[in-house]
């Protein structure tokens, strides 16, 4: 479908739960924009005005921006001044990252580049991808070598609160030389009223990498400490609001381990190509991908011991699917797994609440009153809001893995 738009400001290629409202957010300060996904759905829900994704304040937004034209949305990238590429890039197999949904992006658009064009990848990468990708462009069109701007910029936003941070945070954007990096600011500064932060390509791509590490780092600490401190009969939340009270110490909050297309994936991307010198990343990885599985384990025995002691197996109820509190994004979700394993594990009859999702293909899902109300086991996984107001009944097992009764 060819769009009818006399000039595209910017190309946004992939329009996930990133792409969708930066290109809306782009559109909304009054640039013309072109949005591109490869699956059709996509494309014809978004022209109706429509998101095919949860995130506050999307919906109103893109309604907005398609209604004025600002933003409108193809299967296939027009000729513009600017070319982003925002899509996925999961792990394989082996932890390695998949660059190939960026490398198919930009493929795309190799076609529809001229002179002075600007090409930035926000898709998170393994360092030197973008290195790769102008290697890629110059093959396909060598007359554009040293006559197109490419650079890298991370995107930064936290899924729940993208539309405010997309315009607030600071950037780091790298370019594969000095113009590059100019070039991709003065679009940015465009709509982002965070400071734009300008480095190489390489400092930005370990950047974005980094920030994930560090957060999957500081959790890690926080749930070995958990489970230190079920051994030694000692309340995690307790101590780590005392140890917070160090000027210096800022320990995160365990929980049942880390979910997200994000900080459960980008570590390894370090990881797989600096297996050598990335030890604690990779122990960080494993303490919270471990997390889970302690969990599950925690839940099963618990199911074990009650069968052992009244002669009848429990009711349990799992609390929670989403990867994080008040979502309903079940990505990589610690939750999701652990209640999955108990399923399969145990022969108590588990119930499965998410109140952020009202209806699921696999799980039978129960509102959480009722479930709390039948179960003779409670497993915390998710501390969603609603979950706080529920008044203890001391007659039930529980089993707190995200401070719900800290
Ligand atoms: N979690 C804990 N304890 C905590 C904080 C988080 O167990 O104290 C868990 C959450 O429950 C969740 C996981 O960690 O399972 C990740 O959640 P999150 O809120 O820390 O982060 P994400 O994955 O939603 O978003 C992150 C953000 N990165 C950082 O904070 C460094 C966001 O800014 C990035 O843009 C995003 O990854 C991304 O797209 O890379």
């Amino acid at each position: 479908m060819m769009v009818n738009q006399k000039h595209i400001d910017a190309v946004f290629m992939g329009l996930g739960y990133i792409g969708l409202p930066t290109a809306a957010f782009a559109a909304s300060k009054g640039l013309n924009i072109l949005g591109v996904d490869i699956n059709p759905f996509v494309v014809e829900t978004i022209n109706r005005g429509e998101i095919h994704i949860v995130e506050p304040c999307l919906k109103e937004l893109v309604k907005q921006v398609v209604d004025s034209c600002n933003l409108k949305v193809s299967v296939k990238p027009q000729t513009a001044n600017a070319y982003f590429i925002v899509v996925p890039t999961p792990f394989k197999q082996n932890h390695r990252a998949d660059i190939s949904y960026v490398e198919s992006a930009t493929r795309m658009v190799v076609p529809y580049l001229k002179e002075d064009d600007l090409f930035v990848i926000e898709s998170t990468s393994p360092v030197t991808t973008t290195e790769k990708m102008a290697a890629l462009i110059w093959k396909e069109r060598p007359e554009l070598k040293d006559k197109i701007y490419i650079a890298y910029c991370p995107e930064r936003v936290l899924p729940g609160n993208v539309i405010y941070e997309l315009e607030h945070n600071d950037r780091v954007i790298g370019g594969i030389n000095p113009e590059s990096t100019r070039k991709a600011i003065e679009f940015y500064s465009k709509f982002v009223k965070g400071t734009l932060h300008s480095t190489n390509a390489r400092t930005a791509e370990m950047c974005k990498l980094t920030e994930n590490s560090s957060r999957d780092v500081q959790i890690a600490f926080a749930n070995e400490l958990s489970m230190i401190c079920e051994k030694a009969g000692i309340n995690a939340w307790e101590l780590i609001t005392l140890a917070n009270k160090h000027p210096r110490v800022n320990i995160l909050q365990p929980g049942c381990g880390v979910g997200g297309h994000c900080i459960a994936v980008d570590p390894w991307f370090i990881v797989s190509d600096f297996p050598e010198q990335a030890q604690i990343i990779k122990r960080s990885r494993e303490t919270n991908d471990y997390k889970a599985d302690w969990c599950a384990g925690r839940i099963i025995e618990t199911c074990r011991r009650f069968e052992t002691e009244t002669g009848r197996e429990p009711v349990v109820a799992c609390m929670g699917l989403a990867f994080k509190p008040d979502i309903d994004d079940l990505r990589e979700s610690p939750a999701k797994y652990i209640t999955s394993r108990v399923l399969s594990e145990s022969n108590a009859e588990v119930l499965v609440v998410e109140p952020n999702i009202s209806h699921h293909t696999t799980y039978n899902l129960m509102d959480f009153h009722t479930a709390y109300q039948k179960a003779d086991v409670v497993a915390w996984l998710v501390g969603h809001k609603p979950f706080y107001n529920i008044q203890q009944d001391k007659s039930k097992i529980e089993l707190d893995f995200c401070g719900i009764r800290k």
